[in-house]
């Protein structure tokens, strides 16, 4: 079965000194890095949170704190974040010891400023960014998901590649999650969708 790796978001903001810090997320680069070096995959995509400034999903731009839940806009998420992943800032750039030079593509997202994007898949609103499309003119069956972060981005990734029918494994030891009490309900929505845990 032809197999390709999805590196999700390794950018500096979700890093411990990030704007979006993910605990550990630092601790992930080494087995994220194996990953990338393995002879496995036809293909390696990364995806990159890419946001306008006054993006629709920061706290800021509604004079809210971050983290606030906020469900009063279609296309956006549970809760409002803080700045983060500003298109051309530091913030936005791969992580320095992820091994960059292993990517095929880089899928940016979260562009529109109306819009978030947690799936590489596909936008919040359900539009497609065309990796689904990609990954199948390169004949791939299975993917690998590695990544920050596991109870946001990575997950939905995840239950979008099985809709897609590709045969999903989140690889965990490349993984974090931005807020780690919610591990153990996302591990339960993730098994129960058909993707493999590994
Ligand atoms: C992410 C929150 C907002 C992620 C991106 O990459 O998991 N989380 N934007
Ligand atoms: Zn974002």
């Amino acid at each position: 079965m032809k197999k390709a790796l999805l590196a999700v978001d390794l950018q500096n903001d979700f890093y411990e000194d990030g704007a979006l810090a993910v605990p550990a997320a630092s601790k992930i680069n080494q087995k994220v890095n194996e990953l990338l070096e393995s002879e496995e995959y036809e293909i390696i995509v990364a995806s990159q949170d890419w946001h306008p400034q006054n993006h629709r999903s920061f706290a800021s731009v509604h004079g809210e704190k971050a983290f606030t839940p906020y469900d009063k806009e279609e296309g956006l998420g549970p809760v409002l974040w803080p700045d983060h992943c500003v298109q051309k800032s530091e913030g936005a750039e791969f992580n320095s010891e992820v091994k960059t030079h292993k990517f095929d593509y880089i899928l940016r997202k979260g562009t529109d400023p109306e819009v978030d994007s947690y799936s590489a898949f596909q936008d919040n609103d359900g539009s497609d960014l065309g990796l689904a499309a990609l990954l199948k003119s390169f004949g791939i069956e299975e993917v690998d998901i590695c990544g920050l972060a596991y109870d946001v981005c990575v997950k939905y990734t995840a239950l979008d590649s099985v809709k897609n029918a590709f045969k999903t494994n989140i690889i965990q030891a490349a993984s974090a999650a931005v807020n780690p009490d919610e591990i153990e309900k996302c591990n339960q929505e993730l098994k129960q969708a058909g993707v493999n845990l590994i």
